[in-house]
């Protein structure tokens, strides 16, 4: 067999650097990848240009990397072959265990900047400084699907953020959603076992549509709010962008004196709340199922860095009495309308990871990870985290020293007389391994009572018990607040949600479980859901520890259409286009996207591109079969006579529009796309959010048009639930 040369790689250039012999500041990432491959430095000549010589671990030069060593061309292979066997046998070990939950997730790199100083509030270091920027680390997961899932599962996203504050690293390590399923950390393994694949079958995969998850939750009244949450859009995010994140639980944050003042922490996206339709999510699966991931990659890397600003709930003991429910417990919100969200500083996202694996794979997030000045409340879900956490790590990481891999090493100093353990890269030096120690100076690190970590003086008494707080029998007042709070097509949605899900369920006496509960939180919204199962009569209502108060007052900001962008910024526009198509309407779309801060990706019949009326060449980004319109935002149409009689033969095209139009999508089209319309049926429906572009000059007002994202009021007239 032909040889053929090795080929180079960044990360096998570089010099021979001694690890850092002690662990002053945090290594710079991409530096460090380089070192451990960074074997001398050899290079050589092939086709004029310098190239890294490959070489087998131990650094020595490898000649051929075809042919495995053997007794004669056809013989056994030898024993002997010493880079083989290295090969191979690292190959063999390349996989770790992927997370138990949140196993698929996709991370950034980025910065975290202080706008308002919380000073008289906290001395956590991060909070000091306006303007002063804290490095910071995230990762965006859905919970249930596997490391090889698809984006788009109807699932709780993770929002863990890593921040290298100069005191630690402090983990914030958050959902999509405010709230949890339990209430109490021992009840963890059941409702996961319950949502992932059911254990003899191993399916479903990354979906919460069957039985085990719908029979525990209906058995489980404390995860009613939460199930109005993850019944609702907010489960089907558009984008890692387009979401809000939170810490959940109740922390504290402690000033120099040790007073506390509760924190709920909140992540804002600059770019607005977005999700895309269920029916659009099942489909995007198929066409990109790693559409957040590459939404993330391509953002980042055309410089539209995500941005999220972080907001703070700050109050003390005596407003937390005056609720009927328990700060403490995480199954509850605070609305914003109550108190307010103060913003002290924002999170930007500006450079995509060098290598998945050591990065956002070996990422480790610990929520008992926190600097002095931010301390946890007695929440028992996040009790229970700060056990799990430290203890998974060291099944997926393999060892105690995980903290040494460059992504969780702090950026800080740090000193300690830990030692030893698989894979050990930090090792003090010196005689000293122990404390106290009488060696003064060379007697290594010592505690500092000044500025050291110190938790909350709380009184604590009681006795032992395994016992639920009367403060938290509240299960079903805040999911009717949330469902209520929502505009009438965000409730058609969540109708819409349990009824597909509890459709999946097998058992007919879960999903009338699960209607009982329902009755509880409204019974209108029951009634959708027993009519779209089919139930010929009602069940009676869950019994309920405590009767559902009707009288909180809906809060606006738990709606996503409410919290809309009103502007096409950030997302992006396809335009289908065929040969001949008008140039000067093709330029003005583009040039109003551009001003409007979206992104055009073309589609076209050949992936080479179409050939516009003035002569110019514009290249397609997809193939029509490989860029359905679920992949955008909005849409447009623009062909000539001819290409639209092309495009009106074409199964794709027709699918584009129809999935468009069912979407609830703008859509812009040149007068001959007409045809396509027609052929697909549509013509005589089209409606305000459809568009015709007579010319250049209605290019920047179907922009402005798609500001809302969706024209809601279609989805009445194309989904046959909305009818009945
Ligand atoms: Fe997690 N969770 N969790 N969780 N969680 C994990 O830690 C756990 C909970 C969250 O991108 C695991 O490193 C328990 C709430 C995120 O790497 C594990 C309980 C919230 C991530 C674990 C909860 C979260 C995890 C699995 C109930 C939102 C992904 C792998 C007491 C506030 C982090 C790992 C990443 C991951 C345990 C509940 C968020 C097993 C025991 C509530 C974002 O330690």
């Amino acid at each position: 067999m032909a040889k053929t040369p090795p080929k180079t790689t960044s990360r096998n250039k570089g010099k021979v650097a001694d690890p850092p012999a002690k662990p002053p500041l945090g290594p710079k990432l991409s530096e460090s990848y380089a070192e451990p491959q960074a074997l001398g430095g050899e290079t050589h000549q092939i086709a004029g240009a310098d190239v890294a010589t490959l070489t087998t671990s131990q650094g020595a030069p490898v000649a051929d990397d075809q042919n495995t060593l053997r007794q004669g061309a056809r013989g056994p292979a030898l024993l002997e072959d010493f880079h083989f066997r290295e090969k191979i046998f690292h190959f063999d070990h390349e996989r770790i265990p992927e997370r138990v939950v949140h196993a698929r997730g996709y991370g950034a790199h980025g910065f975290f900047e202080l706008t308002e100083s919380l000073a008289d509030i906290t001395r956590a270091d991060i909070f000091q400084r306006v303007g002063e920027r804290t490095e910071a680390f995230v990762r965006f997961s859905t919970v249930v699907g596997n490391k090889g899932s698809f984006d788009l599962a109807r699932d709780v996203r993770g929002f863990a953020v890593k921040l290298y504050t100069r005191e630690g690293n402090w983990d914030l390590v958050g959902n999509n959603i405010p709230v949890f399923f339990i209430q109490d950390a021992i009840k963890f393994p059941d409702v996961v076992h319950a949502a992932k694949p059911e254990p003899d079958r191993e399916f479903p995969q990354a979906q919460t549509a069957h039985d085990n998850f719908w029979d525990f939750i209906s058995l489980t009244p404390e995860s009613m709010h939460m199930v109005m949450w993850i019944m609702s859009d907010r489960t089907i995010p558009r984008s890692y962008r387009f979401m809000e994140g939170f810490g959940v639980h109740t922390f504290r944050l402690l000033d120099a004196e040790g007073r506390s003042t509760f924190v709920k922490f909140h992540w804002k996206p600059r770019l607005g709340l977005q999700s895309v339709v269920w029916n659009e999510a099942v489909k995007i699966n198929g066409a990109d199922p790693d559409f957040h991931r590459r939404d993330l990659w391509d953002a980042i890397n055309l410089g539209a860095f995500p941005e999220w600003d972080l907001g703070l709930q700050l109050f003390d003991q005596d407003f937390a009495d005056q609720f009927d429910f328990d700060v403490l417990d995480p199954t509850k919100i605070i609305p914003e309308e109550i108190l307010p969200v103060r913003v002290v500083g924002r999170l930007v996202l500006d450079r995509v990871v060098d290598n998945f694996f050591a990065e956002t794979e070996q990422v480790a997030f610990c929520t008992q990870n926190v600097p002095p000045g931010i301390d946890f409340s007695n929440d028992p879900l996040l009790q229970g985290r700060n056990f799990s956490y430290l203890d998974t790590q060291l099944k997926r990481l393999g060892g105690p020293n995980f903290t040494h891999l460059p992504i969780n090493a702090p950026r800080c100093p740090f000193a300690n007389f830990q030692q030893d353990g698989h894979m050990a890269f930090f090792n003090p030096k010196g005689r000293v391994n122990y404390e106290p120690n009488s060696w003064g100076a060379e007697g290594g690190p010592r505690e500092n009572p000044e500025r050291g970590f110190r938790s909350f003086t709380e009184e604590a008494d009681g006795p032992k018990v395994r016992l639920r707080a009367e403060s938290f029998a509240d299960h079903y007042s805040q999911a009717r607040q949330f469902y209520l709070s929502q505009t009438a097509i965000e409730q058609k949605h969540i109708g819409d949600a349990l009824t597909f899900e509890l459709s999946k369920v097998e058992r007919p006496d879960i999903r009338a479980r699960m209607v009982s509960h329902l009755i509880n939180i409204d019974p209108g919204l029951a009634g959708t859901v027993a009519n779209g199962l089919g139930l010929t009569e009602l069940p009676l209502p869950a019994q309920a520890a405590q009767p559902t108060r009707e009288d909180l007052p809906p809060s606006p900001a738990l709606s996503i259409v409410q919290r809309g962008p009103g502007s096409l910024m950030g997302r992006k526009l396809g335009v289908l286009l065929t040969d001949g198509a008008d140039a000067a309407l093709y330029d003005a779309l583009v040039k109003a996207a551009a001003k409007a801060g979206a992104v055009v990706e073309v589609v076209a019949p050949k992936i080479a591109g179409a050939v516009l009326s003035d002569g110019q060449l514009v290249p397609a980004r997809q193939k029509i079969d490989g860029g359905p319109s679920v992949l955008f935002d909005a849409v447009a149409v623009l062909a000539s006579p001819e290409g639209a009689a092309l495009l009106a033969g074409d199964g794709a095209a027709k699918d584009f529009v129809n999935d468009a139009f069912g979407h609830c999508k703008f859509i812009g089209y040149s007068e001959a796309a007409e045809r396509l319309f027609e052929k697909a049926g549509l013509l005589p429906d089209l409606d305000e959010g459809c568009l015709k572009l007579a010319s250049a000059k209605d290019a920047r007002a179907f922009i402005d048009a798609c500001g809302p994202l969706r024209f809601w009021p279609r989805e009445l007239k194309v989904d046959l639930d909305a009818k009945a």
